[in-house]
């Protein structure tokens, strides 16, 4: 598959196109239908959850989080192939992913919320905190990849980062390194065409973001994001890759943020209704959805039953979230250090004077 798709030719990789109709039978992944089946609701969950939390945010009820719409089926096929003990490296955009390796929803409302205790993650194994300094994480995901390998252990690191994130020298330095010592990471780019308002084709003049591999020496392949078929059977590969210690490898997941960057942000202003419409064509979830029907796997009736079930699970963990209690003073300094050094401590003891003084206005 990477001789076939190596990026110098420009070619991206596909299963099924916009309607669900399988286009290269060549490349379809083994999946049984009950397996098939259960992605789908997963993605479907996501999406659910996705839109209820921006209703949230518009009700005062959450902090600015990053919408996935649109973007489902690059988490949902990682979240497919992740194992318990492989690593989980997020940027901030990959729900599907996270949920799969045991996160749950609740958790994540609290990291919205602000709470530290939202990045603890008491289910899921090897799952690093959401990373919103760009970049910054497949650092440490190359590191990890080294301590697995060195180790000898027999897990690969699924580590995520946006189309802005390969304008960081974060990004050449962790691929670089990972290709040198043949670590075991996938790095998945999730290029949704925009880092907040830069277009992709501000971000590099390069023909793709697959083809940066060539130059790090390592595999790269860029695949259709909207294409869970294409997305899983690319990941399935590079899984074989990594755990044949012939990792890393790069995938450039080709995807289109439906939503805004943030509940911060209006794209009306750098974008126009033409181009969402044209993407709105190759929504991930319409044609899986269309390949389903077309197999007889699902129906509008049966979606039309479970979204309600959905989103009633959303509610009932986003109002646990709600009634968490205040948020822990203590929570803001300690854990940036294993232990606190004097200058934390002496900020503390500055914070608790401040809210005496501002105790002392309010009456
Ligand atoms: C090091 C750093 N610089 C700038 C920012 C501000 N910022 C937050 S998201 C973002 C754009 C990221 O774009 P991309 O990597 O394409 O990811 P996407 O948001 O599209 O998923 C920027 C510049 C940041 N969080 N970290
Ligand atoms: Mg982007």
């Amino acid at each position: 598959m990477f001789n076939e798709y190596n990026p110098l030719k420009k070619a991206m990789f596909q299963v099924i196109d916009n309607d669900g109709k399988v286009i290269n039978k060549r490349w379809m992944p083994q999946i049984s239908d009950t397996r098939l089946l259960k992605i789908y609701k997963d993605m479907l969950f996501a999406r659910v959850a996705d839109l209820q939390i921006v209703s949230y945010q518009r009700q005062g009820r959450i902090f600015t989080y990053p919408p996935n719409y649109g973007q489902e089926a690059i988490a949902a096929a990682a979240g497919a192939l992740i194992q318990d003990n492989d690593w989980m490296v997020p940027a901030f955009r990959e729900m599907g992913t996270m949920l799969a390796k045991g996160v749950t929803l609740k958790e994540l409302f609290l990291y919205f919320m602000g709470y530290e205790d939202g990045s603890k993650f008491e289910n899921a194994k090897f799952t690093l905190p959401i990373s919103v300094p760009i970049a910054s994480q497949l650092l440490h995901a190359a590191g990890i990849g080294y301590a697995v390998k060195y180790n000898n252990e027999d897990k690969v690191i699924y580590a995520f980062v946006g189309d802005g994130g390969t304008s960081e020298g974060d990004f050449h330095e962790a691929v670089n390194f990972a290709g040198v010592w043949k670590v075991p990471v996938i790095f998945i780019i999730q290029n949704n065409q925009y880092g907040i308002s830069t277009p992709t084709k501000m971000q590099t003049a390069s023909d793709s973001l697959a083809i940066k591999a060539v130059a790090y020496g390592v595999k790269g392949i860029q695949v259709d994001g909207n294409d869970l078929f294409a997305m899983y059977k690319a990941i399935e590969e590079s899984v074989k890759v990594c755990r044949n210690g012939e990792g890393p490898v790069l995938i450039e997941a080709v995807t289109y943020r439906k939503g805004a960057h943030t509940t911060s942000d209006d794209p009306t202003k750098y974008r126009t209704k033409e181009e969402e419409q044209e993407w709105d064509e190759r929504d991930p979830m319409k044609r899986l959805k269309s390949y389903l029907i077309a197999n007889k796997l699902w129906s509008e009736k049966e979606e039309d039953k479970i979204i309600p079930q959905f989103k009633e699970e959303v509610d009932r963990q986003f109002i646990e979230a709600e009634n968490y209690g205040p948020y822990p003073k203590e929570d803001v300094f300690k854990y940036l250090y294993a232990e606190m050094p004097d200058d934390l401590h002496d900020q503390e003891r500055q914070y608790d004077r401040f809210l005496q003084w501002k105790a002392t206005k309010v009456k």
